[in-house]
């Protein structure tokens, strides 16, 4: 290695030639394939951005200049740049560095992020503070062609660009967001990369007419009409231009000189500005470059032959819900399936083979998608919005207001619900219990194991009212599927044992922890507890709470969600309700803080969800009685 592992600060490039760079670029791409190799990560995005990371550091003034990371997935590089290559090999595990910008993890993190298409608002954000302050930097914000098309971004170019002040937007133009990239825009930015004439501004057009001897002059003093017709032969980028930014490119993302010399043109420039930068994701790793949907965000894999390590033995959940939901859309053509760019990552691209007519991907663009299902719900059709936990955190107002309000029957299907693991607190799917329970008209609930969410899907679309299913994320319990499908009674858990002293009131992927928790009472104290797969935290099943409560049972509420808002904060407001104060009730879920990221078990340990310490809590609070 001649470059990399001597990098402490972005100082440290400034001195290298661009052939230099070059030889650096393929250092940090080795080092990009060796980590994630391992660790997992999202290696395609990075490979795909090294050289504009680099162009940016080397030109630009870090950290005083800002940095603004669309979703931040794409930040490795900039990591390796700015004084964290030794610890990189840490990235994505326990204590070592996130997978995403943090604050507090360095000074050139300007913004934590996770979830897309913040990036420009964050950027107009500190540009004002800086204007504010009188000070005098650049912010930069860089975002892909596929956050890009999440509304923030639209609502954030509207108003920098009216704004008017020093701003920078990189849009690192890819053709992909994880799938390929859908849209209008996508389709505008195509016709864009086409277009022959690089690098001009609307000014570079008006001055390049002005100079045609004889009629430039007065074509461009020429009506409006023909202004703007000429405008939008000549100038690539001319939705930009309107929206208030001087758009320069496209540039080739991969050629340093290229690049260096359009930032450096950009850079003179007051006022807001786009550069517009063609990339290829996962350059420089064949395997890579031909999957890069696959490559997005992948788990450890041979370098050899590009071929993921952990084949699981389960079906996951996701897999479960795919091919589910294409069996139910055979009998039944008033189903659609919806997502949110997320295509393979909730297995709506499994109805989308089968059903591509009926399958809608919105780019990434929950909002809408939620209020479009809506619009379908009650123009007949049967939507099943596939929106991962945490990201549907986005959509909250356009489920009560569009959706439950007008009791529109939409179903959601909630991957990802629980902890995730290696993506972190931006991901951890724990607080949509929450923002979903107070809603009037909603059904919340969630499968046992992947047979039951199943039965879930169907009956969801039997209830003929807004309803949500929570699963996790990963593998399933490996269990053998019923033959029938069955609405299951709404309102209604399960006894899975009949015990005596405690209750295990388990919702969701807690039922498994809860029948170990049993075994282990049962072996330390020889008490058989009562283990309720509870299936709805809306509407909760008032019988067995109270048939337990009656029992004089400690009744243990066991969730993978925030405590508060949650399942077990259900169970308190329902004692609450019938006036029962002395139910003897301890919830375990998880405390009112972020939870960081690393191995999905290891952070259950950490937050208290695992049997082993659940048993403890229960030992404890009985001998305290
Ligand atoms: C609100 C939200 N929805 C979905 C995602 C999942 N997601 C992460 S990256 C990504 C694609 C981003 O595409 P693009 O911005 O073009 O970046 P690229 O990976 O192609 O460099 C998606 C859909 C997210 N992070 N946030």
């Amino acid at each position: 290695m001649q470059f990399l592992d001597k990098i402490k600060t972005p100082q440290d490039i400034k001195q290298l030639s661009v052939a230099e760079l070059k030889v650096l670029a393929q250092e940090i791409r080795d080092e990009l394939v060796q980590v994630v190799s391992q660790n997992g990560g999202h290696l395609a995005p990075n490979l795909g951005i090294v050289e504009l990371t680099l162009a940016l550091h080397y030109l630009y003034d870090a950290p005083k200049d800002k940095f603004v990371w669309d979703v931040g997935h794409q930040a490795y590089v900039h990591k390796l740049l700015t004084g964290r290559y030794e610890k990189f090999k840490t990235i994505r595990t326990f204590e070592g560095l996130a997978g995403f910008p943090k604050r507090s993890e360095s000074e050139y993190d300007v913004f934590d992020v996770g979830h897309s298409s913040t990036s420009i608002s964050a950027a107009t954000g500190l540009a004002l503070a800086r204007d504010l302050n009188g000070e005098d930097y650049r912010v930069v914000a860089i975002i892909g062609d596929g956050a890009m098309t999440g509304g923030m971004a639209f609502e954030a170019l509207n108003h920098a660009g009216h704004l008017g002040t020093n701003l920078t937007v990189i849009l690192n133009d890819n053709e992909m967001s994880i799938d390929p990239n859908v849209g209008a825009m996508s389709e505008y930015l195509s016709r864009v990369r086409t277009n022959p004439s690089y690098t001009k501004s609307k000014e570079d057009v008006e001055e390049l007419l002005k100079k045609i001897p004889g009629i430039g002059d007065k074509m461009f003093r020429a009506a409006d009409k023909l202004k703007d017709s000429l405008k939008y032969v000549l100038v690539p980028g001319v939705l930009f231009e309107e929206f208030g930014f001087k758009y320069y490119g496209p540039v080739n993302g991969h050629d340093l000189s290229a690049l260096l010399a359009v930032l450096e043109n950009a850079s003179k420039i007051e006022g807001p500005v786009l550069i517009h930068v063609i990339t290829k994701k996962g350059k420089g790793y064949l395997p890579a470059e031909t999957n890069p949907d696959l490559f997005h965000g992948i788990g450890a894999f041979d370098i050899e032959t590009g071929k993921v390590l952990k084949k699981a033995a389960k079906p996951s959940y996701t897999n479960v819900f795919g091919k589910t939901l294409v069996q139910l859309g055979q009998e039944n053509e008033k189903i659609v399936g919806i997502t949110a760019a997320m295509g393979q990552g909730t297995g709506i691209n499994l109805f989308q083979e089968a059903y591509p007519k009926r399958t809608i991907d919105v780019g990434i663009a929950e909002q809408h998608a939620v209020t479009m299902a809506a619009a379908l719900a009650l123009s007949g059709y049967q939507p099943v919005v596939a929106i991962y936990s945490t990201f549907l955190q986005r959509a909250y107002d356009q489920v009560l207001h569009d959706v439950a309000l007008q009791n529109a029957p939409v179903v959601f299907a909630l991957d990802r619900a629980g902890l995730v693991g290696d993506d972190g607190p931006t991901h951890h799917g724990v607080f949509d219990i929450a923002y979903l329970r107070h809603i009037p008209n909603m059904v919340v609930m969630a499968p046992k194991d992947e047979n039951e969410l199943r039965h879930m899907l169907y009956s969801a679309l039997a209830y003929k009212q807004p309803t949500a299913i929570r699963y996790p994320r990963g593998e399933g319990v490996g269990v053998a599927f019923d033959a029938e499908l069955q609405v299951l009674p709404l309102g209604q858990g399960e006894y899975l044992q009949q015990g005596e002293k405690v209750s295990l009131l388990a919702y969701g992927s807690m039922v498994e922890t809860a029948k170990e928790t049993a075994a282990i009472l049962q072996e330390k104290m020889g008490i058989t507890p009562t283990v309720i797969n509870m299936r709805f935290a809306k509407p909760i099943d008032a019988a067995k709470l109270m048939a337990e409560y009656q029992q004089g049972n400690l009744l243990v509420t066991m969730e993978e969600h925030a405590l508060e808002g949650g399942f077990g904060s259900a169970v308190l407001e329902f004692f609450n309700e019938q006036q029962i104060t002395d139910a003897k009730v301890l919830r375990i879920g998880i405390d009112d803080a972020f939870v960081p990221h690393g191995k999905t078990d290891l952070l259950k340990e950490i937050s208290g969800l695992d049997s082993a310490t659940i048993a403890k809590k229960i030992m404890g609070t009985l001998a305290g009685e």
